[in-house]
């Protein structure tokens, strides 16, 4: 992580915890938004207005956060307007790297080798871990937002009449039940899956994971008369329980503890997740080598870095 703008070799995927052993994830701490007008938008300050080719997206294809807002940038059209780097699937010693790993770019924007460059570069007082995703705008040479919720959203109404697409990831009448449906989904199954991977005492584990299956039991039985999660239509409450569920069967159940049952074995959810799949567009955000050469490269939970073959996953092909 970076200490006030120095990279600091002290790292350790488990190394925030309570007391109890239970991971804690970091708050975000870049929260600027573009709007079509470069008006303040819920948090930050203005000054961030919508141009064609001013912004820049960073991300790590086996990040289920980053992934998020790679699927809102595709769905809205954005690819255009806002551009895109890839880092390298494994964490190095010093973080995310930008590389020639297949399915990585470098980056063309900062010419940085290490994503803790541009974050010391946004704030060289910066103290924390280099997240990805990260919005950077090119005109302020500065990191807009590294909040995956916020860019989602971000890129479904910030950019105005810059971005097309069908769909309204985050309609207004329907955003109470989305609110609603994230606030749960996000603490027992999006993160809840971190939480049972990274546990440092047995109890913190089990807690985390009878709160994942909980959840995904819950979400099977949602899914009965549904083909979405909200109003009968892909919103971003789908975008995010996707990118979860997506990953769950390759690395959560292995490598995160998460193995009481697969995707494969909840009927509704899997049909669920082919049926996001096929929505032109997000096949191509899903790249599973990377996903699991990234989760299999992390040492505290994998130490010889062996990546498993299997699961056989017929339902996805690698296209991004
Ligand atoms: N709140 C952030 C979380 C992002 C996050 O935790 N990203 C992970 C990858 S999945 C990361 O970059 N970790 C690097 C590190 O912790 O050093 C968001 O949703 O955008």
């Amino acid at each position: 992580m970076l200490v006030k703008g120095k990279w600091s070799a002290d790292w350790h995927p488990v190394q925030a915890k309570d007391e109890q052993g239970r991971f804690l994830r970091q708050t975000s701490s870049f929260r600027n938004w573009v709007t079509p007008d470069g008006a303040p938008g819920p948090t930050g300050e203005g000054g961030f207005k919508a141009e064609p080719g001013r912004y820049h997206l960073y991300v790590a294809l086996i990040c289920p956060w980053a992934s998020r807002t790679l699927i809102a940038r595709r769905l809205k059209r954005l690819e255009d307007i806002v551009s895109l780097s890839v880092v390298e699937p494994a964490l190095t010693d010093q973080g995310w790297r930008f590389g020639d790993y297949p399915g990585s770019t470098p980056d063309a924007i900062n010419g940085a080798t290490y994503m803790h460059e541009l974050y010391s570069r946004a704030d060289p007082d910066f103290t924390g871990r280099a997240t990805v995703p990260v919005l950077w705008d090119r005109q302020r040479g500065t990191i807009v937002n590294n909040e995956s919720a916020d860019i989602v959203r971000m890129f479904n109404s910030g950019f105005g009449t810059l971005a097309s697409g069908a769909f309204d990831l985050y309609p207004k009448a329907l955003a109470p039940e989305i609110d609603r449906i994230n606030d749960s989904v996000y603490p027992a199954l999006n993160n809840g899956v971190y939480r049972a991977g990274f546990a440092t005492t047995q109890k913190a584990y089990e807690e985390a994971f009878r709160g994942v299956f909980a959840m995904l039991g819950e979400l099977e039985r949602h899914l009965a008369d549904r083909a979405f999660l909200v109003g009968g239509q892909l919103t971003e409450a789908d975008i995010r329980l996707f990118v979860t569920l997506v990953r769950f069967d390759a690395a959560y159940h292995g490598l995160f503890k998460c193995n009481l049952r697969r995707i494969a074995d909840h009927p509704r959810l899997q049909a669920y997740v082919e049926r996001v799949l096929a929505i032109p567009g997000v096949r191509e955000t899903v790249n599973m080598d990377h996903v699991k050469r990234g989760y299999y490269s992390i040492k505290a939970l994998n130490p010889t870095g062996i990546v498993p073959v299997g699961p056989e996953l017929p339902w996805l092909k690698d296209a991004a």
